[in-house]
This record gives C-alpha cells, structure tokens and sequence, in this order.
C-alpha cells in the first residue's frame, strides 16, 4: 500500500497494528512469524521514514516471544513457539528436526530489529545460526534440509531450491547484500552455491530443452520442480549480477531458462495458472505433479528481478498472461482472492483461503514488474522473502554494540575489537555457574549483557555453557578459557570487545539433569495459567 501510495489505508491499518496484542496463548510458526510480521513492520516503519517508534516497539514484543524458540541447545531455532507459555518445539512431521529454509530465512529481519533497537541480542542469534551452518556446512554450499537443533548437524542428504530449502538460498544473498556488500563471507557462501545449483542441479528436459532444477535424496536426483523453486531465476541472475561472477552471462542463461519454464508451468494449463508442482520423469517434458495453485508469487518475482536485470519487454508479455489468468479465476466476487485446487481445467474450483503472501507479494511483484524503478531502487532496498522492502546499510558488525553502549551506558567502546580464534569464550556468570555445576537457565530480557548468547534448552537437558560462536561481546564480560578447559586470564592488555571465530565443543556433563514427565510440565504451564489469570482478575 505505501509503495502505491495509498497512505491513508497504511495509517488506518497501523491503527489496527497499534493495538494487536501479541500475548496470547497461541502457537505459530517462528519462521513465518518472523518474515511475515517482523519483516513486514519493520519495512513499513523504516518505508516511512523511521518516526514512529511505536512500531519498533509492537515489533520487539513479538519478536521478543519468537526468540524463545532460539533457547536450544545449538543455538539453531525450533519451528513452533508459543507467544505466551514459551513452549517450543519441532513437530513429528520433521521428525522433530529444524528446516533449513527456516532456520536460514531470519537474519535479515533479526538484524534490522537490532539495528532499530540498538540492541545486539538480535544480531547474534541471528548470525550464530549461520556460523552453526558454515562450520558444517558442505564446500558447495548444496545444504540438506533438515537439522537437529540439538547437535547443530544435518540430518539427511536431501537438498532442495523449493520446499523446506528455498529462502536459504536466497538469504545468503541478501544478506550479503542488507549490509552494503561489506560482509563477504556471505559473498563467498552465495557463489559456492551459485556455482553448484549450475554445475549439479540445473538440467534440460528431453526433448523440448525446458530448463530446471531438480531436487537430490537418498543418493539420487528427484527430477521434480516445485511453484516455490521459480525464486531462484530471480536470485541467481540478480546475485551474479550483484557479486559481479566471472560466470555471470551463463548464470543469468540459466536463470532465464528457469524462468520461461516457469511461465510453461503456468502457460501450458487448461486455466493458465501453474500447479503447486511439476515433475520431469526420465528428465523429460514435465507433468503436473500436485494440481493445486496457493495464491504463490515465486514466477512473478523471477519475471520482475529478470525485467529489471535485462529489460527485455518478453518478461512483462509472460508476467501480464499469467497475472491476468490468476486474477481471472482467483478473484471472489465478495471481495478478495482465493487458491484453486487443480489448475489444469478450464473453470478450477477455488480453496477457501487468500494466503497473506498474496497480498505482501505476488501482487507486488507483478504491480512492481510494470512500474517505474525509482518506485523501489534495489540499490537501496533490498526485498525480504516476503517481499517486504528492508533498507540497505553499509554496517560495520560492531555498530549494534556501539549504538547498545550509547543508548544504556552499560558498556563503554574505547578501542579496536580483538579478534579470537581457537578459544573458547565465557562470562563470569557462565563461568560461576558452571563450577557450581548448574545448567544455566535460559535468560530473561533483562539480564541482556550477563548471558545472552547461547542460552540453554530447557526441553533438553544441560547444554554446554562455554560455546560460542562467531560472536561479538564486550570484554567486561568475558573469561577466556583454552578448550583444555583451564580458564586462562585474558590474553591482551584491555580490548574492549571480543569477536570469537571458532570454538571448540566442552562435552555436555555426563549427569543428566532430571527430566520432567510430560504430565509435570502441563501441570506447571496449567499452575502458570491460572496464576496469570488471577493476576489479571486483581
Ligand atoms: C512465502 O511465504 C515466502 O516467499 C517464503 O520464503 C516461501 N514461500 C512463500 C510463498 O509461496
């Protein structure tokens, strides 16, 4: 709406925004929360100029909640939180693993909040899951889909550009991109998957020489593509054109090829809007593979991100036909849209759902694919995976911790950071806590500065209060301990501030903590409920 400039209808709905109240006993995805609601105030507050702090504030809150399904054991979140109870957990549909697109699609976001916030805590939790992920990640950057969110490993060798995958993908980009270019690891990760979706995932139907990218698992390729995958056209082209790739024309070859097939996908269906998938039996021509149409945007971004690359007018002619059949048989009379359970058929039946992506996206791509650049200049904007514009910042790593220190005067920044590599690194509470042999709790928001980083996983068991990595924290704080386990003083004269680049594992104590039956824990949340309830009604 701001980006079309209907303004009254953002104030009116900022009005409703003011007053959501995120304390609810409800349980939500915290990926989904995280880009859907996080992302899109954060892009509404930074869109309008960054005066309303009000904003920030709904968004902390929410935020605040989410982060609760961060206190694992790894650091790496859990799919499900819930806003009030703090409960999180993987479902039994994962086989109680992390997702990778999941998992992989929160930086962005969390790194803005912090930013806005002056408050790290954010940023580390953010950038402490993609150390997790390059320490173990394979040199191709080719990932599998699931992790535990205990040992911090992968669990199967599945990789894959649509479902449970995606965004993964498209984060190490725009990672690299949010913070001006300045943060080339990210650069470095992008390529090496770049590289590999090219050289080991793309390939050519028989006999028609459609373009696609297959799935692998269970040691072989799945030729099958989904809806979802059409994002990486987008992304390949416009990231080697941002990384400047000595392979960038065959890159962006590729990546056209991917997006014309997307337009079959939609083009060759009695209804002309595209299933949820298509396989590619044999590697040839494809077939549909499940029917339904979701209200997805991922064509669309690809033809909007290869008409501003190329400017070849072929993608607005492929992106009109297919808005134009969306629109045509998902538009409801009443008002709004809704998905359609099998798309090849002249007159499909709708589901009864509008997606919010339908709204935050696919529209936005295809009002942004016939608009004017200058409506949104990606060389100031960078677009999350929900579509929501986040501003482009050259940001030195330490900015959070400065802007921290300036705004609570809890921490003074004097001097260079120290970097530290092969240590591993404490805070005196930690430190205190593990001589005393007491797992520590996972923190409130207040003890922010004592212990953040890390906490432990109240669901499964003790967790080593030593790991960190990849982390950026003050000196005040920190003992420095060898991974022989003999804390040692600290090794310079004074640096304010420590930035860890390895750690080495402490093996978790070998007395198990008690464990809690299920029954004791429903008990203590129905105790905590009512506790709440009675506070309220005083
Ligand atoms: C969106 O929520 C995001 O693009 C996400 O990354 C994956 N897919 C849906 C829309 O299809």
């Amino acid at each position: 709406m701001h980006l079309m400039g209907l303004h009254d209808e953002v104030d009116s709905a900022l009005m409703r925004i003011r007053q959501l109240d995120f304390d609810v006993d409800l349980s939500m995805s915290q990926f989904e929360a995280m880009i859907r609601v996080v992302g899109g105030l954060l892009s509404i507050y930074e869109l309008r100029g960054e005066k309303e702090p009000e904003i920030i504030e709904k968004v902390r809150d929410i935020a605040d909640r989410l982060l609760w399904a961060y206190n694992t054991t790894s650091g790496v979140p859990h799919q499900t939180v819930n806003l009030q109870t703090r409960i999180h957990n993987n479902p039994d549909w994962s086989g109680g693993l992390s997702v990778l697109s999941e998992l992989g699609t929160v930086q962005l976001e969390l790194r803005t909040l912090s930013f806005h916030t002056g408050d790290p805590i954010y940023d580390m939790k953010a950038t402490h899951i993609m150390s997790v992920i390059r320490k173990t990640a394979p040199r191709d950057m080719l990932c599998p889909v699931f992790m535990s969110a205990v040992s911090g490993r992968w669990s199967n060798d599945h990789i894959a550009l649509g479902a449970l995958g995606d965004s993964f993908y498209e984060y190490l980009l725009k990672q690299y991109l949010l913070t001006g270019k300045t943060e080339e690891t990210y650069r470095d990760m992008f390529a090496a998957a770049m590289n590999a979706i090219v050289d080991k995932l793309l390939f050519h139907s028989i006999p028609s020489g459609f373009t696609f990218v297959a799935e692998y698992r269970r040691g072989d390729y799945y030729y099958k593509m989904d809806h979802l995958a059409c994002f990486i056209a987008g992304t390949l082209a416009y990231g080697a054109h941002a990384i400047d790739s000595p392979r960038k024309a065959e890159v962006i070859r590729a990546a056209a090829g991917i997006t014309k097939t997307c337009y079959l996908m939609y083009h060759r269906q009695a209804s002309g809007v595209s299933p949820e998938y298509v396989e590619f039996p044999g590697k040839g021509d494809f077939i549909n593979g499940a029917g339904y149409y979701l209200l997805r945007p991922e064509a669309l971004e690809a033809m909007f991100y290869m008409w501003r690359l190329t400017g070849e007018e072929q993608y607005r002619t492929m992106g009109w036909e297919m808005f134009q059949a969306i629109v045509r048989h998902c538009r409801v009379e009443s008002g709004g849209f809704a998905g359609l359970r099998e798309v090849n058929v002249p007159q499909p039946v709708k589901d009864n759902l509008q997606q919010s992506f339908w709204l935050a996206e696919t529209l936005k791509y295809a009002f942004l694919l016939f608009s004017n650049e200058s409506v949104l200049d990606l060389n100031e904007w960078v677009l999350n995976t929900e579509a929501h514009p986040l501003k482009i910042r050259r940001r030195d790593p330490l900015d959070v911790w400065r802007a921290y220190e300036s705004k609570t005067g809890q921490v003074r920044w004097r001097g260079p950071a120290k970097f530290v590599e092969g240590f591993e690194v404490e805070t005196d509470l930690m430190r205190q806590q593990r001589l005393a042999g007491r797992a520590i709790r996972p923190p409130s928001r207040d003890s922010f500065g004592s212990e953040t980083e890390n906490p432990g996983d109240d669901e499964s068991g003790p967790f080593d209060p030593v790991t960190m990595v990849d982390s950026v924290i003050p000196a005040s704080l920190v003992k420095m301990a060898r991974s022989d386990g003999n804390v040692q003083p600290l090794p310079t004269q004074d640096p304010q501030w420590y930035i860890t680049t390895t750690t080495t594992r402490r093996p978790a104590p070998k007395t198990p903590k008690p464990r809690v039956s299920d029954a004791d824990r429903a008990r203590a949340v129905e105790r905590q409920r009512e506790l709440r309830k009675r506070e309220k009604q005083r």
